[in-house]
């Protein structure tokens, strides 16, 4: 009913615009002023075409240059330079394209403005200016695009065996971490159909021995200087993943898991020192719409040097320690190896420095 009233007013108002309109027109005829005379502001009209150009392109230029660093952060991964040096080539060539066309455009406004007694010139058509019209910008806009291609080949190509996988699952309004665990390094199984409200937040599947000292995390932990495979799930809706210093960002898709790869080369006390910011941290975002909490849906990221991040992981108690209910959905045969793995026992062949 609502969007019908505004369906309706809007109408109403075009209408009543458009009868001014035709009411000025009349009055003007009425007057005796001549149909299809060229109004006498015509040249004003030119110039201030040309005024707008000039204040806008240096408006332009100025923003741009003046609040650079607002809109651009420091890179802290290694692709991160290759996409950010495609980037800024992509710009220039645009904003040449973009002066020259804003400049051609508002000229001619000015410089072809209706002048009594002066005829245009007859031009059909011009081979060479055609040519040259589709060539160039057909073969730029294809080196663009290749260059781009094959960077986003490479960045998208399958992680090596080393990489370090951390699992990151979406939901609204929250990003949860689970790492695979000191002492597989394989994240267990999951499926959507074993997620509950009591604790199984992942859908950990417990027959799977990988499972038993995967980890949670409320914080994003990653080593420098080492390949990170990020994989990505969303339990709800569309979620994405964005971590803007890495120049990392995908989509968290519910029923498609979706992966990123890359490299940090800064830790977070390196960015402290190169920003001069003592408070600086990291932060993973999500850059989709997903809800009315959308906007508070962040995740803090920790860089470490590799061996403090080895530290680190060490030193988290294991998802199944933290949730002991679930040892029963553990079978039978494997409950024992379940328990030392989780650290939930000492494991007999280790003697007393074991877990715990
Ligand atoms: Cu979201």
């Amino acid at each position: 009913m609502m969007s019908l009233i505004i369906v309706l007013s809007v109408v109403l108002i075009l209408a009543i615009l458009y009868m001014i309109f035709r009411v000025s027109s009349l009055v003007g005829i009425a007057k005796g002023t001549p149909v299809g005379k060229v109004d006498p502001n015509n040249g004003i009209h030119g110039t201030l075409f040309l005024v707008f150009m000039v204040t806008s392109l240096v408006g332009f230029f100025w923003y741009s240059f003046a609040h650079f660093d607002s809109y651009t952060l420091p890179i802290a991964s290694e692709h991160g330079l290759r996409t950010d040096t495609l980037f800024w080539i992509t710009m220039a060539v645009t904003v040449v394209a973009f002066v020259i066309i804003s400049i051609v455009m508002f000229v001619f406004i000015f410089q072809y403005r209706y002048q009594e007694g002066r005829k245009a010139k007859f031009f059909p058509d011009n081979h060479y200016l055609e040519l040259a019209w589709t060539i160039i910008p057909a073969i730029v806009l294809a080196v663009l695009i290749f260059t781009g291609l094959n960077a986003w080949n490479d960045i998208t190509s399958p992680a090596s065996k080393e990489a370090e996988v951390i699992e990151i699952v979406a939901q609204q309004f929250a990003w949860t971490a689970r790492y695979p665990g000191v002492k597989d390094k394989e994240l267990g199984k999951v499926n959507y159909k074993l997620i509950d409200n009591f604790g199984n937040e992942f859908g950990l599947d417990l027959t799977d021995k990988n499972s038993f000292d995967d980890f949670k995390s409320l914080e994003l932990h990653l080593p420098k200087g080492k390949e990170i495979l990020l994989k990505i799930r969303a339990k709800d809706v569309l979620h994405s993943v964005f971590l803007p210093h890495f120049r990392v960002k995908m989509d968290a898709v519910p029923g498609m898991p979706t992966q990123f790869k890359f490299k940090v080369t800064k830790t977070t006390e390196e960015m402290r020192n190169e920003t001069g910011n003592p408070n600086f941290n990291y932060e993973l975002a999500c850059t989709e719409i997903c809800g009315r909490g959308h906007f508070s849906m962040k995740m803090s990221v920790v860089v470490h040097e590799e061996e403090d991040f080895e530290k680190w992981k060490a030193s988290q108690e294991t998802w199944l320690k933290q949730n002991p209910d679930y040892l029963k959905k553990v079978p039978d045969a494997l409950k024992e190896a379940a328990m030392i793995k989780a650290g939930m026992q000492k494991d007999p062949g280790e003697g007393v420095a074991a877990v715990e």
